[in-house]
């Protein structure tokens, strides 16, 4: 993945838990300053061990790392310099879900290494609907379940989100239903 990937959990560790524990996570994980440079795409095994040191440094499940790192991800990239891209998506939950293929059809044309997941709504309502997530990585359903909280924090709706099925068990892509209020 992108350099701006590792970049953004080294942010949010740094923030929430003080340069210390980042030193101890960053020694911890072997990554090298090579890893941070955010338009540098790297071996998606640097992001996983990331996230591996970060649970065992500061004994949280890799689980909770991955929705605390989703969740900051939206509010990140809108620092980075991404606002505008991110405000093209869409103004509410459901528009911005159905329009986040495009999004990264357009980061995929300035960065072609990057492997964008896919999303894709169905049972569309007022106040919720269906989210088939496909991805050619593993293991990153709770990385979702974080993004689709971050974004009903910029949408400033409360969202909840049920794990329906998951690659993890079928193979072909996780399915979450969403909702919101
Ligand atoms: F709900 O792969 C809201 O490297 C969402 O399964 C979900 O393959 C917003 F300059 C610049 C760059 C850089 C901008 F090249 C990425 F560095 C991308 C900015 C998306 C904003 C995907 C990042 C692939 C890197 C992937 C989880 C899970 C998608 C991370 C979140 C808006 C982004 O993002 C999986 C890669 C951007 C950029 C957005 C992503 C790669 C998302 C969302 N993805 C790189």
């Amino acid at each position: 993945m992108y350099g701006l990937i590792n970049i953004a959990i080294r942010d949010l560790i740094k923030s929430k838990f003080g340069e210390q524990q980042w030193l101890a996570v960053l020694s911890q994980s072997g990554a090298s300053d090579a890893d941070f440079v955010r338009m540098r795409s790297g071996d998606d095994a640097m992001t996983y061990a990331l996230v591996g040191a970060a649970s065992e440094v500061l004994d949280m499940p890799a689980s909770d790392i991955l929705q605390a790192f989703g969740q900051y991800w939206t509010e990140f990239t809108a620092q980075e310099g991404y606002g505008p891209l991110m405000d093209a998506a869409g103004s509410t939950l459901p528009e911005f879900l159905e329009n986040l293929d495009q999004l990264h059809t357009r980061v995929g044309m300035m960065y072609p290494d990057l492997k964008p997941p896919s999303f894709s709504c169905s049972d569309i309502t007022e106040n919720s609907l269906t989210l088939q997530y496909e991805s050619e990585r593993d293991g990153l359903d709770d990385l979702v379940i974080g993004l689709l909280h971050g974004l009903g924090t910029r949408f400033e709706v409360e969202v909840s989100v049920q794990l329906v099925s998951s690659k993890a068990d079928t193979g072909v892509g996780s399915v979450f239903h969403v909702t919101w209020s």
